[in-house]
């Protein structure tokens, strides 16, 4: 299964075309709609969340609510465009020199103005920006909520919650199940379980907004129901945990991954790292701790997953920092497009995608797939042949 996105922050639409999703699952378009909401929100985004309302048309694939096999493709269009249409028109531009004089000649500090420009010979570096945006996540998430459709159809769940914003940390508080964390982190306005550090972590993005900067933070994703076994040890663009690292570090922004207790295993010996093994008639194999995050070797291990990614503070700061202008050479030290000063909470969001696509993916990888039906069936074996083993 695979997926391509395209589209420009402020052009007329963003795409993704799915492929490889088995015909006969039922799919409908609040089901996406419903996950690209919840990506505009929490405390700390910017303007252009209120210019828009994302949902998506679905506008191939899917017939009567059930995907036919072919390729599924999603539509959200972006209202902003209606402001951008003569600077981001497909057309030839015909401008005047004021108006190219627009162009965009200063590179952001850490965002991939410059590197981009470098790379494709730009010089207007809005080419780059435009695309580089993190306004992409829009279709990462109606993809990523495909994703989530085949998973939870399979008994698979998938949540997230913030545990750190700008320094501010969630106490580790524990949750009944993930049907309560999904509920508390949906009521919490940046998506915290700890009500203390929510207030917290408020105060610190107004702080950071009226400093003019933005602050990053840490987000978990939490997975229910994936039976043992799915991934791979034998190569290592198969293995599963290496397909998540990839798919969290390649979110806008985000900067490293850790699985289970992750970093922490630098500090520990083995016999405070590694969950013990243990049976019962009921569940068959289990962990007795799940200190590894639910992934071993590469493959699930029946656990529930647990991944948290790091994101960075947003580069585009009203505070601005000193960067080179590429057309005079000279320093600069004003670059100031709308942004939001933190976007944790909605890059939660957009890790729960990633990690849902890298499961559906695998999943449809491993087992037979054309078929919903017989996708449902195998996995539901699967689940009885681990019990018996
Ligand atoms: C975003 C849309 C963007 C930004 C943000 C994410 O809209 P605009 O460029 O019109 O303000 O708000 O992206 C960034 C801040 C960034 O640096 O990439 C969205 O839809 O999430």
């Amino acid at each position: 299964m695979r997926y391509l996105t395209a589209g420009e922050s402020h052009g007329p639409q963003l795409t993704t075309i799915i492929e490889g999703l088995p015909a006969g699952m039922p799919l409908l378009k609040e089901d996406i709609n419903e996950q690209l909401a919840r990506r505009q929100k929490g405390h700390g985004r910017g303007r252009r969340m209120q210019i828009e309302t994302d949902t998506a048309a679905i506008t191939s694939g899917v017939r009567h609510g059930l995907t036919l096999g072919s390729p599924v493709a999603l539509v959200v269009e972006n209202n902003d465009w209606k402001h951008w249409t003569k600077i981001m028109g497909a057309d030839p531009y015909e401008g005047n020199e004021e108006e190219v004089q627009r162009q965009i000649s200063r590179p952001r500090p850490g965002h991939a103005d410059l590197n981009g420009a470098l790379k494709y010979g730009h010089r207007d570096m809005r080419n780059v920006l435009e695309r580089s945006s993190a306004r992409e996540t829009t279709v990462r998430v109606a993809a990523g909520a495909v994703a989530k459709k085949l998973l939870k159809l399979l008994g698979i769940e998938v949540a997230s919650h913030v545990i750190e914003i700008g320094g501010v940390q969630a106490k580790p508080i524990g949750y009944e199940s993930i049907q309560k964390l999904q509920e508390i982190t949906e009521a919490s306005p940046v998506r915290c379980l700890d009500p203390e550090a929510e207030k917290e972590m408020m105060q610190a993005i107004d702080t950071a907004k009226e400093n003019g900067d933005s602050i990053g933070g840490i987000v978990e994703v939490v997975v229910e129901g994936m039976p043992a076994g799915v991934g791979s040890y034998v190569h290592y663009d198969r293995k599963l945990d290496a397909k998540l690292a990839a798919a969290i570090v390649s979110i806008n922004a985000f900067k490293g991954v850790e699985i289970g207790i992750g970093f922490e295993a630098a500090h520990i010996p083995g016999s405070q790292v590694h969950d013990e093994i243990a049976w019962d008639a009921e569940q068959g194999y289990y962990r007795k701790t799940n200190r590894l995050g639910g992934l071993e070797g590469g493959m699930t291990t029946g656990m529930p997953l647990i991944i948290r990614g790091v994101m960075k503070p947003i580069p585009t700061l009203y505070k601005p920092l000193q960067s080179v202008d590429i057309e005079t050479k000279e320093p600069f030290s004003a670059s100031i497009e709308r942004s939001d000063s933190c976007a944790v909470p909605a890059a939660a969001v957009v890790a729960e995608s990633a990690v849902a696509w890298e499961l559906a993916a695998a999943i449809v990888d491993q087992f037979y797939a054309d078929r919903f039906d017989t996708l449902k069936a195998s996995i539901e074996e699967q689940r009885q042949y681990v019990r018996g083993f």
